[in-house]
């Protein structure tokens, strides 16, 4: 049974917790969580690449150590040092550890003072006011983690949609084989393309005689069927996601398609434009009385309400009737459409790969430009560049440009933006670079007012072009800091700066929401791998899939330009 690079990675994570609860040295406790954020946004399986004998060193944050867990944990599906160190921690603590704001400190505080072993526990210390009164916590930290409890609760069993990919991929492949089989097709949130999905719904058409149900219910990932049925069925995979399968006749596909794909808010739409016009509308089809008018394919079903087809992500009834009615659609960016990458990094700080392999693997991505923004000084865990090394990193990108043909490499950083707004590097280098992406990384926990402002006073700068990951969010992990997004957003028209959509699958920073806020308000938006490795330009099929959640057409994204019209830009 092959091991998923999720469930690798959620070991790892939990070492990490454990050690932290320990007290383990911070590198050590560091270097599992590394590792786990690099297994699990891996595009191919561990499992794979062993059976290839691909050396997992070559992957950025795997030792030779690590290497050897992961071979293990493959092998076997035993990580033995968790073991050895669950039995000797006191049970659910790293459970409370997931909850934001809680690290291995205050959780062993907590365990201490309350006995608080689990959330339950913790949800009932909170509302009995108890948290407060312990050392170290107050009136404000325990409203804090009250807030935290609740949000815990709601994004707690949405999966990211790379991860999710990933188990629907193999599954996929696997339903292929059953006998009779015709079309499969994901729908739900996962066609829709948004950024985590609850659960995966699978369409699936087949001849007569056909075995899918016995097929899927015999996966070898499924922990436990929920339901089985002739056209339904139900099952939770070891992964812990939920899968419903449902069999439908081919003369209903595309009505399956629209129905299961939804939103269900878009369907409820959709059902009452066709209401109107006298007809019924549901998974099998477009009904006028007993005579089915459409439902074979998705366009049917649309034209058949007046319709044009609407992308699956715009489907969430945000406007996208009224839009399709009056021929107003957005022509939405594709990944083709991206001619460069405005934020990479190399080993001269955080990434894994040297200048030259990135400019290939860019190359290879069929990119025409490529911006290197390695971090600032400021950025130590990250080894930031001060001035001396940037400059000496701009010599090699003259020289390697000098060199390389179809594609021009371009200077710049990801300059930090200190806690006054002001810059990590002092103008008279930024000057020289082609632009500036700026970036927060440290101080999260500022005010709305002061975080809004510190931005604000970074834009002022006239080497501020792009704004990187406005939010700092991390998906399921970390909530954005506070920010009046709609007022930066403003500024940065006003100033003619660009905004990112960080296309890191754990980031996805712009949101969609952002991003249509930010086409609404004419600002340009950078969709940018942010890649670490040579591995990294894959990243941006995610952004794109988020730009076109959020309405965005090729010229609402800076790196469609040409070379020359974006340097155009950045000369603004
Ligand atoms: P998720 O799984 O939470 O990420 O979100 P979805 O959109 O995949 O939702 P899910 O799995 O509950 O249902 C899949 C689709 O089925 C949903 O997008 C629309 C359709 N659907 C489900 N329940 C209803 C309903 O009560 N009314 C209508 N019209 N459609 C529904
Ligand atoms: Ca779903
Ligand atoms: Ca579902």
């Amino acid at each position: 049974m092959p091991v998923h690079n999720s469930e690798i990675a959620d070991r790892f994570d939990r070492l990490a917790d454990l050690l932290e609860i320990e007290g383990a040295n911070p590198f050590r406790v560091r270097a599992y969580r590394n590792a786990a954020r690099t297994v699990r946004g891996y595009p191919r399986s561990m499992a794979d690449l062993l059976a290839e004998d691909v050396d997992l060193t070559e992957l950025p944050d795997i030792g030779d150590d690590l290497a050897e867990k992961i071979r293990v944990l493959v092998a076997s599906g035993e990580l033995p040092l968790l073991d050895e160190v669950e039995e000797r921690t006191p049970p659910a603590l790293s459970e409370l550890m997931k909850i934001q704001g809680l690290g291995a400190k205050r959780v062993k505080a907590l365990h201490e003072a309350l006995g608080i072993d689990s959330l339950e526990e913790l949800q009932e210390a909170v509302d009995s006011g108890k948290v407060q009164e312990v050392e170290g916590f107050g009136e404000k930290s325990e409203e804090k983690i009250r807030r935290r409890l609740k949000k815990f609760s709601g994004s707690e069993h949405r999966t990211k949609l790379v991860v999710a990919e990933q188990i629907a991929t193999p599954l996929v492949k696997y339903l292929h084989k059953a006998r009779g089989v015709k079309d499969i097709v994901i729908a739900g949130s996962y066609r829709r393309r948004k950024e985590t999905v609850g659960d995966l719904d699978i369409l699936v058409t087949a001849g007569s005689d056909n075995d899918v149900m016995a097929h899927f219910t015999k996966y070898d990932e499924v922990e436990e069927i929920a339901s089985q049925g002739e056209t339904r069925s139900t099952v939770y995979l070891r992964s812990g996601m939920q899968v419903d399968l449902r069999v439908v006749p081919q003369v209903s596909f595309g009505s399956a398609q629209h129905y299961f794909t939804g939103s269900r808010d878009h369907n409820i739409a959709v059902r009452k434009l066709g209401q109107k016009m006298g007809y019924k509308i549901n998974e099998y089809g477009v009904f006028d009385g007993d005579k089915r008018i459409a439902g074979k394919t998705e366009n049917s079903v649309y034209k058949a309400v007046g319709l044009p087809l609407i992308p699956p992500e715009l489907r969430e009834n945000h406007g996208e009737l009224e839009a399709a009615r009056d021929g107003r659609l957005p022509d939405l960016v594709t990944l083709k459409d991206l001619r460069g990458n405005l934020h990479t990094h190399t080993d001269a700080t955080d990434g894994h790969d040297n200048l030259r392999a990135m400019a290939k693997a860019a190359q290879e991505a069929g990119l025409q430009y490529l911006a290197i923004t390695d971090h600032s000084k400021h950025l130590r865990v990250a080894n930031g560049l001060d001035e001396k090394r940037l400059r000496k990193q701009l010599t090699a990108i003259d020289q390697l440009n000098d060199q390389l043909s179809g594609l021009r490499l371009l200077k710049s950083i990801e300059v930090e933006i200190r806690e006054d707004g002001k810059l990590d590097l002092p103008d008279s280098v930024l000057e020289e670079l082609d632009f500036t992406l700026c970036a927060v990384h440290h101080k999260f926990d500022l005010s709305r007012k002061k975080q809004t402002e510190r931005i604000l006073r970074a834009m002022d700068s006239p080497h501020c072009h792009i704004l990187a990951h406005p939010s700092g969010r991390l998906i399921n992990r970390r909530e954005a800091y506070d920010i009046d997004l709609e007022r930066i957003l403003q500024a940065a028209a006003e100033r003619g700066c660009a905004v990112e959509l960080n296309a890191q699958p754990e980031r996805l920073d712009l949101t969609d929401e952002g991003c249509r806020m930010a086409r609404d308000l004419g600002v340009k938006v950078s969709i940018a791998a942010d890649a670490h490795s040579t591995r990294g330009f894959d990243n941006l099929r995610f952004g794109i899939d988020q730009a076109r959640r959020g309405w965005l057409e090729t010229d609402d994204v800076l790196n469609t330009r040409s070379l020359r019209a974006l340097l155009h830009f950045f000369n603004r």
